[in-house]
């Protein structure tokens, strides 16, 4: 029997490294994660998939370590043996960035460079061939400088966190350059689910709906509503990262679905399909500005469908819906639409485990 390809993933208690997690279990793989030691446990988005490492069934291994701790991650290389790795791990929150700048610098610029060179002395050992996935993101286009953004628009970060991103992503190009590593860029615009993050906006908006009707929230605070956003579905931008790593050669792409809201638009969308009007709840909060604002992001994945074969398979409407209704059920709420975005069926599907 032929050995599983073994992948390693930082970042995978997040949002991305679920879904991803999820991908390469079904694709055979042997997946390993770096997880951060905290006082009580974060594993909610991967319980599901997780099984004891006694059991010999166990396909999915969690290791103890952190982008800022390089020794931790030769170690952890060593012992894992990945022929791909991802690196999903970031402090990923743009408005946190500005408190905590240099933290966030070192986690996700600092972070990628002690990977990197980490896998560069790994694979001149060793002799194992590595694929490197760095999580660029469409924030390092920050102020419009090209509309729509493709893999030649110039970069103009706009906060502590894409200038890391910035940081991390040329490192990633210059070792593929410099030590011929198979190491690509996705500069990922934002991706959302039932899994994102509470206090990104889009879900900070469906959490809340659903707290308006079980009774427990009665306002939504919120910053900017004018900024305008690229978003699409997690689970086919994973997808998209794993596609990079199985081409002949390494290159960056662009991941995104071509169409641009407002937050306006999200709120729209999502308080209506529960028929209620957001003007009613939402309450301006200044707390929730960031210092500089990235204000319109809107990306041209062509390359990524023509060389990847790539492409959203999510609307708009369907993850406004999506999202809205699992946190309904997360929060035992009877959804009180009367004009379904999405049936039913699709929505417990897509949700996965994480609810059941
Ligand atoms: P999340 O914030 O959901 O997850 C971030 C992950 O990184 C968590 O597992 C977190 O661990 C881990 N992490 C944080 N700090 C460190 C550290 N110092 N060392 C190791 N791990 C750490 O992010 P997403 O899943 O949404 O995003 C995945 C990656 O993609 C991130 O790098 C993000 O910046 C990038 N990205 C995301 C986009 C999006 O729209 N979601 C778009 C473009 C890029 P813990 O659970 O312990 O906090
Ligand atoms: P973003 O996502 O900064 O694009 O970064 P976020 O959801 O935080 O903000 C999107 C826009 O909404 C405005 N906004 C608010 N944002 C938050 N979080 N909370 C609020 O109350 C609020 N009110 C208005 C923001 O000003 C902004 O314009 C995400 C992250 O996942 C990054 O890691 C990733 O790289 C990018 O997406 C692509």
């Amino acid at each position: 029997m032929t050995e599983p390809k073994r992948a390693l993933i930082t970042g995978i208690t997040g949002q991305d490294g679920s879904y991803l997690s999820e991908l390469l279990l079904q694709k055979g793989y042997e997946v390993h994660g770096i997880i951060r030691r905290t006082s009580t446990f974060n594993t909610d988005r991967i319980d599901h998939i997780y099984v004891d490492p006694h059991n010999e069934n166990a396909k999915l291994f969690l290791h103890y370590g952190d982008l800022t701790d390089g020794t931790t991650l030769r170690r952890i290389l060593e012992e894992v043996k990945p022929v791909e790795i991802y690196n999903l791990g970031a402090q990923s929150h743009v408005r946190v960035s500005f408190d905590s700048p240099e933290y966030t610098v070192d986690a996700v610029g600092m972070g990628t460079l002690r990977l990197l060179e980490a896998i560069r002395d790994y694979q001149h050992r060793t002799g194992i061939e590595v694929r490197f996935y760095q999580a660029g993101s469409s924030e390092m286009f920050g102020k419009v400088q090209e509309i729509p953004q493709k893999e030649t628009t110039p970069f103009y970060p706009r906060s502590p966190y894409a200038c890391a991103k910035v940081y991390a992503h040329w490192q990633t190009v210059n070792y593929r350059e410099s030590y011929g590593l198979f190491a690509c860029n996705g500069i990922l615009f934002n991706h959302e689910s039932p899994r994102r993050g509470e206090t990104f906006v889009t879900r900070k908006i469906t959490r809340a709906i659903a707290r308006i009707l079980a009774g427990q929230q009665k306002k939504l605070y919120l910053g900017n509503l004018d900024s305008k956003r690229d978003w699409g579905y997690a689970k086919d931008y994973v997808r998209a990262m794993w596609l990079m790593l199985q081409q002949d050669e390494p290159e960056d792409y662009v991941i995104a679905t071509n169409e641009t809201h407002s937050i306006r638009d999200f709120l729209d969308l999502a308080f209506n399909y529960v028929n209620l009007d957001w003007h009613d709840f939402v309450e301006f909060d200044e707390r929730y500005l960031r210092p500089a604002e990235v204000d319109l992001l809107i990306g041209d994945p062509a390359k990524a469908k023509q060389k990847l074969g790539w492409e959203p398979s999510v609307t708009f409407a369907q993850l406004v819906g999506l999202m809205v209704e699992a946190d309904l059920q997360a929060l035992g709420v009877e959804s009180p639409s009367d004009k379904p975005i999405v049936d039913r069926a699709f929505i417990r599907q897509e949700m996965g485990s994480m609810f059941d």
